[in-house]
């Protein structure tokens, strides 16, 4: 047998899963975890295997060393002699976005340095965010003199209002942790140590939730597109489904027995 002198290339996508709780580490360290086609589709592969089935609970999208996500690859978009953006986006890009938006599993950004393009716009699509002191954001496709992508004109303006986006959007200039936290961008902000730990802790607390965690993020994602009457049928169509679980069943037996409830995401 010869030994083979080629070390196996570093996976771009790490993935865990461990208490239900499913963490995608972005993996191309060397340039801040900038994105490919080919990663995005793993990631895009990635959640919809989750979403199809019971064992995911919750879900950490991440970056490997000390980036999240500097957004498109730019070398690699030059050496491939420039690019057909629009099918890129069409086929492997917004996949990612429909995705987390689809799935009733909660996604966590744990954002622990630059998210920067369309990095930024990833963690805008998740439902959580939490950013290590340290991390940045930046609307960076301004710089390069393109426009935001990956829904970042959808989710920006909804989360810190229309001005504000644009500020962020016709400048681009980097905010930090600090003014994210003040402007709504993330839900909070930890020191760098302990971002792991903290977006373990509370993704394994969503994994342990009940069943309606994921009615509610329905509820929520159909509230971006309603008017009052609609989303009051959206409940009310929810809420009928939340009655019929196990966990509701759990729920409101744990609270007549002056008991914790023990949920089973069923
Ligand atoms: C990178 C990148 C990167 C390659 C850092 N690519 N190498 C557009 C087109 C098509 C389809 C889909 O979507 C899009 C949307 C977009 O995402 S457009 C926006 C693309 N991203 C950017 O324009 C951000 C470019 N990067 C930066 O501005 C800076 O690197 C940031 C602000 C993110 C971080 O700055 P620093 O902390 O000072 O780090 P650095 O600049 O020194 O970067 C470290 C290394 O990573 C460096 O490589 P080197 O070999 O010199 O050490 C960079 O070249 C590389 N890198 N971002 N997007």
């Amino acid at each position: 047998m010869t030994a083979d002198a080629t070390p196996a290339p570093a996976p771009q996508l790490l993935k865990t899963l461990e208490d239900g709780v499913l963490t995608l580490t972005l993996n191309r360290p060397e340039v801040l975890n900038a994105i490919t086609p080919a990663l995005l589709d793993e990631v895009t592969d990635s959640l919809r295997e989750a979403a199809s089935g019971t064992t995911v609970r919750a879900v950490i999208v991440t970056g490997a060393g000390r980036g999240f996500c500097s957004g498109q690859d730019l070398r690699a978009a030059e050496a491939d002699g420039g690019l057909d953006v629009g099918a890129i986006l069409r086929d492997h890009y917004t996949p990612v976005i429909r995705a987390i938006r689809s799935m009733d599993q909660p996604v966590i950004a744990a954002v622990n340095g630059v998210a920067a393009g369309a990095g930024f716009s990833l963690a805008l699509a998740c439902d959580l965010r939490i950013a290590a002191a340290s991390a940045t954001f930046v609307q960076a496709f301004v710089r390069i003199g393109l426009i935001p992508d990956l829904a970042g004109t959808y989710f920006l303006p909804r989360l810190i209002g229309p001005a504000r986006a644009a500020e962020l959007m016709m400048l681009g200039d980097s905010v930090d942790a600090a003014r994210a936290l003040d402007l709504g961008i993330v839900n909070w902000v930890v020191p760098d140590t302990e971002l792991a730990a903290a977006a373990t802790e509370l993704a394994r607390r969503l994994a342990r939730g009940p069943r309606s965690i994921g009615l509610t993020k329905r509820a929520l994602v159909a509230s971006h597109e309603n008017d009052l009457e609609a989303q009051l049928a959206v409940e009310e169509r929810l809420q009928t489904e939340a009655t019929t679980t196990n966990d509701f069943v759990e729920g409101v037996s744990a609270f007549l027995e002056k008991r914790r409830a023990t949920f089973t995401g069923s």
